[in-house]
């Protein structure tokens, strides 16, 4: 079979060179209001949403280019149960510290709560109908959903990563993919963080040990170069 990769960092990806549409997922995380709008939960910790909203452009040229050549799509969004049955008391408990409790009423409805505004994914980014979405109550994609059972039915072994934040949700989900033995490629200009020095270096990090969590691209070069 013809081999095809996208130029990236470390390596050219992915390792093998088995780039397909139907082994190969786009997964796009938290590109929630509460992550990325005004009066979400990053609004209300004072983070500054220029960081978290510029990955919008590039995802939205990403999601294009792999849904018109057949690629599959998953979404996730995190957030909790309304009884908030499915929320650690000291994750709420850090939440409330930084004046944006987790499950407490804010301008985008209770804050990271399932159901409300501020949990929706933004509608630039929509999915489209058929188009999973997985919804998780922590950080890593894979922790307490089907994310990986729907993978493995699929056929799916690598994984483009975008969406918010690159240092927490994006680079656990890296992680849990990579020790389950997915081939993972993360495109930096579709990530964004709270912090722009912590971007960075989620990036180098999985760029060190020869590529220890996978691999690092542009959304241009990515497109430019996908089959
Ligand atoms: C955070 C996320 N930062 N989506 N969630 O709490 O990265």
């Amino acid at each position: 079979m013809t081999e095809h990769f996208i130029a990236a960092d470390p390596y050219p990806w992915p390792f093998d060179g088995a780039l397909r549409p139907d082994n190969t997922t786009l997964v796009v995380i938290d590109m929630q209001t509460d992550f990325c709008g005004v009066g979400g939960y990053v609004d209300k910790m004072g983070y500054d949403l220029s960081l978290t909203r510029a990955p919008i452009g590039p995802i939205k040229s990403v999601l294009a280019a792999m849904r018109a050549k057949g690629y599959h799509i998953i979404h996730t969004r995190e957030g909790h149960r309304p009884d908030l049955s499915d929320l650690p008391a000291n994750k709420r408990w850090r939440s409330r510290r930084i004046g944006a409790g987790i499950g407490d009423p804010g301008p985008c409805g209770r804050i990271l709560v399932r159901g409300e505004p501020g949990w929706e994914i933004i509608e630039e980014l929509a999915p489209l109908p058929g188009e999973p979405i997985i919804d998780k109550p922590g950080k890593g994609s894979f922790c307490a959903t089907d994310l990986e059972l729907i993978l493995r039915c699929r056929g799916i072994r690598n994984i483009v990563l975008a969406g918010i934040t690159t240092d927490v949700c994006v680079h656990t989900t890296m992680r849990e993919a990579n020790d389950r033995g997915f081939e993972c490629l993360l495109l930096a200009d579709c990530c964004g963080a709270t912090d722009p020095a912590n971007h960075e270096h989620a990036l180098k990090m999985i760029k060190m040990q020869g590529g220890v969590f996978g691999a690092v691209a542009g959304s241009r070069a990515f497109i430019e170069d996908l089959p």
